[in-house]
């Protein structure tokens, strides 16, 4: 055992902002172990529950959903989920003129598609891919009838061991498992060892799922072009780039929302501590995942993981607000991928587009998870 490592809220105190002082010192042993993540989630859920349990309308108490990571969930409602996204794959596109969009699953990768310059890199990052997360189990529920838990995926708990992972062992209760071993590929992302699939799902939810468009470097990227899923789990990725000892650096060595999203994308910037991110959790967990459309930076958003990891990039996004909620609301960066091309620095009241899945909001109403304008869950840790 290395020596301890003593990780202290006055880390973030010293960059100057407030962070509550509820925060406990952990040893690199409780942050090696998740310990330590665990504990701060729940600083963050019960913060985030004081605050519900004032409001007298919107999200009050009784409203409010728990999200669960996806072994906090029942069996039944595992398997209720799965087959959620199944029906959201048989029922037809919402848009008029995109002939490759045949089903209402598609809409998500069409609407992604549309999006991503303006989302990824930049100020909306955080809080539209939120309310994406939430427009999805709005579909679940309005179009499918699924009542359940709405997942997240804890990267950090199956690094290693990803073909064992609950989430993608192929079991009735999974989103499918790994795709068929393919010799010699390469990763889809460098400084990795090669993933241990590459190929279509063969058996298992999913198997027989077929991906209608994509990917980015066709030439009309939303042409129907019917294939099978392909998934390329990742053992290495996940261990560099998304372990819990990852997830919990990133919480505690962030102290402004500008340090906090750039270092969960990996785009290069230092930690308060001097801490260097590598190729970020959000790219982490991608790339755990791999595959195609896993892998595709516009058509991920085909893959049934990638909800999943979205929820725990929101996770993220939640504990690190209510650690510090007073000071934790803030935006930072324009409305264009690293601000290319140009334009004017976001404010809380730019408008975020999710039409025709869900009517449009503003940044600020995606801003707290309990604030009812219409979000209303919590995170359980796990
Ligand atoms: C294949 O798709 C159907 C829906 O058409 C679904 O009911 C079935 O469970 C799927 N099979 C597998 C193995 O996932
Ligand atoms: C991520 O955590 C692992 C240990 O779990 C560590 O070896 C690796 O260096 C970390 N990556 C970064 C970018 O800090
Ligand atoms: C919704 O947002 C999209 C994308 O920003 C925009 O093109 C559209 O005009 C908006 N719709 C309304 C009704 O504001
Ligand atoms: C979640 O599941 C793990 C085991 O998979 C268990 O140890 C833990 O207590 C559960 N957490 C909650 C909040 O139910
Ligand atoms: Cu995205």
């Amino acid at each position: 055992m290395r020596s301890v490592l003593k990780i202290v809220a006055a880390v973030a105190l010293l960059a100057g902002t407030a962070v509550s002082a509820s925060i406990p010192t952990f040893t690199q042993s409780q942050i090696d172990s998740g310990e330590a993540i665990r504990q701060l989630g729940k600083i963050a859920y019960d913060t985030a529950m004081a605050r519900a349990a004032k409001a007298t309308s919107g999200c009050t108490k009784d409203k409010i959903k728990i999200r669960k990571e996806w072994r906090n969930m029942t069996l039944p409602d595992r398997k209720a989920y799965q087959e959620g996204i199944q029906c959201l794959m048989q029922k037809p596109s919402r848009y008029k003129n995109i002939k490759g969009a045949k089903t209402a699953w598609d809409d998500y990768g069409v609407l992604h598609y549309y999006q991503t310059p303006f989302v990824h890199d930049d100020a909306t990052f955080l809080l539209w891919h939120r309310h994406y997360n939430w427009v999805l189990e709005q579909d679940l529920l309005k179009i499918c009838g699924y009542t359940g838990v709405f997942p997240y995926w804890e990267w950090g708990l199956d690094c290693g061991n990803m073909d064992k992972s609950p989430v993608f062992d192929g079991s009735e209760y999974s989103l499918g498992g790994n795709g068929e071993f393919v010799k010699n590929h390469r990763a889809a992302i460098g400084g990795a060892k090669p993933g241990s699939g590459g190929g279509c799902l063969k058996t298992g939810p999913f198997s027989n799922f077929t991906v209608n468009i994509g990917p980015s470097e066709a030439r009309d990227p939303l042409a129907y072009n019917p294939r099978c899923l392909k998934r390329d789990l990742n053992d290495d990725v996940c261990r560099k780039w998304s372990s819990l000892r990852n997830t919990t650096d990133l919480l505690l060595s962030t102290s402004t929302v500008a340090v906090f999203q750039s270092a969960i994308q990996g785009e290069g910037v230092r930690g308060d501590n001097g801490k260097n991110f590598g190729t970020g959790v959000h790219s982490g967990g991608h790339y755990s995942i791999s595959g195609d459309p896993g892998s595709d930076f516009h058509f991920s958003a085909l893959e049934p993981g990638f909800y999943l990891h979205h929820g725990n990039i929101d996770r993220l996004h939640f504990i690190w607000q209510n650690l510090a909620w007073e000071t934790r609301q803030t935006i930072s960066g324009t409305n264009t991928m690293y601000n290319m091309p140009p334009s004017a620095v976001a404010v809380l009241t730019d408008n975020m587009g999710f039409e025709p899945l869900h009517r449009n909001i503003t940044i600020k109403d995606a801003m707290d998870t309990v604030g009812g304008t219409p979000l209303c869950y919590v995170y359980e840790p796990w």
